[in-house]
């Protein structure tokens, strides 16, 4: 029996990594049957070219999917595509959700020659804590800075599709030849070049991962007043609204929305938006809900008990169901 990690996966194949040593593996049978998949960055036991066992997990993200990482490095292009806040702040959100460090990246900084977007990023993400940096994979700017933040951790690149992730890597280490594609003029969106999740080695104890951009993430697997956490602004407003399950709508005497304004409370409110439909959608369901501490962050999530399902409610059950298990952290192959 041999231990190592799963560098990618192609449709059957898991390429794992163990001293040193690459392998070519398949899953057992049975570990095709769990709920939880194995992904990139996974921990596994091996034996005779199959993976038997999926190793305890430090921390896991759902969108892509990876685990076991030390950052989420987030990628937004200034231009091409155009810097958009509100999806800058779903990913923020969203990293905030796994509870897992965030830093900031601005790519194509070749692009412009005015300093007020710099000056709009760092007035709304600088006070909050995040390390933010500016980058040009095309003319090799910043990238000192890209390899500071990355040393001697394990990251993972997010970002919408096209705004420069494996460019950046390649500028780093210009051997990976990582496919790069120019976005689409028509649509003047990416076109997932980068098809699957790949842990890239840097040096010894700093590995990259590159991953396919994604863009339509919603929080419609949260209940709208636990969206307030994931920002970290409001969270020493939270509790102080004058009614104990204030959302920061439209309540009065609201702690949060007295002291949260502009780009990112319109975020907030999208966000809720989305929660909301969640919240409609068990409702509809009529499935008891209870929420729980998650065994690795101490963050709440929503749990929905298993129940037997029935009739024609029974596809949008099992959707929820593993939506909601995606989130869980319970370790149920080792279990
Ligand atoms: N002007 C400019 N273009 C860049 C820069 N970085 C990347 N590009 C271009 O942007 C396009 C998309 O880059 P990719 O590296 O493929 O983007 P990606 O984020 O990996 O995209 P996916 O793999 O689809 O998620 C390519 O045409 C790159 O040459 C940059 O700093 N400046
Ligand atoms: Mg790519
Ligand atoms: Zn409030």
């Amino acid at each position: 029996m041999q231990n190592g990690q799963i560098l990618k996966i192609h449709s059957d194949f898991y390429y794992v990594v163990s001293d040193n040593e690459k392998f070519e593996l398949k899953l057992r049978e049975v570990l095709k049957k769990q709920q939880k998949k194995i992904c990139v960055g996974d921990y596994v036991e091996f034996e005779n070219g199959y993976i038997v066992k999926l190793l305890p997990r430090k921390n896991f993200i759902p969108r892509p999917s990876v685990s076991n990482v030390d950052q989420i490095v987030i990628v937004s292009a200034i231009e091409e595509p155009h810097l958009d806040f509100h999806q800058l702040d779903r990913y923020i959100a969203f990293g905030e959700f796994c509870n897992i460090d965030i830093k900031l990246c601005f790519n194509k900084n070749d692009l412009t020659r005015s300093d007020e977007i710099i000056e709009k990023v760092f007035s709304i993400y600088e006070p909050m804590g995040y390390d933010i940096i500016f980058t040009s994979a095309l003319e090799k700017l910043g990238i000192e800075d890209f390899k500071e933040i990355m040393e001697g951790k394990t990251s993972v690149l997010c970002g919408s599709s096209g705004v420069g992730k494996s460019s950046l890597l390649n500028a780093l280490n210009p051997d990976f030849q990582l496919r790069t594609k120019t976005i689409s003029e028509k649509t003047g969106r990416g076109t997932h070049t980068t098809r699957h999740c790949e842990i890239m080695n840097i040096s010894e104890n700093t590995r990259i991962i590159d991953t396919p951009g994604f863009s339509n993430l919603k929080f419609d697997f949260l209940l709208p007043w636990e969206v307030g956490k994931l920002f970290r602004e409001m969270r020493p407003f939270l509790g102080q609204c004058k009614f104990q399950n204030c959302v920061h709508i439209s309540e009065s005497d609201c702690a949060v929305r007295e002291h949260v304004k502009g780009s990112r409370y319109e975020s907030y409110k999208e966000f809720v938006e989305e929660a909301k439909e969640y919240k409609e959608r068990i409702k509809y369901e009529g499935k008891k809900k209870e929420t729980f501490e998650k065994q690795n962050n101490n963050k709440s999530a929503v749990k929905i008990s298993a129940q037997k399902r029935q009739g024609s409610r029974r596809t949008l059950k099992q959707k929820i169901n593993t939506d909601i298990t995606l989130y869980n952290e319970k370790d149920e192959i080792n279990e």
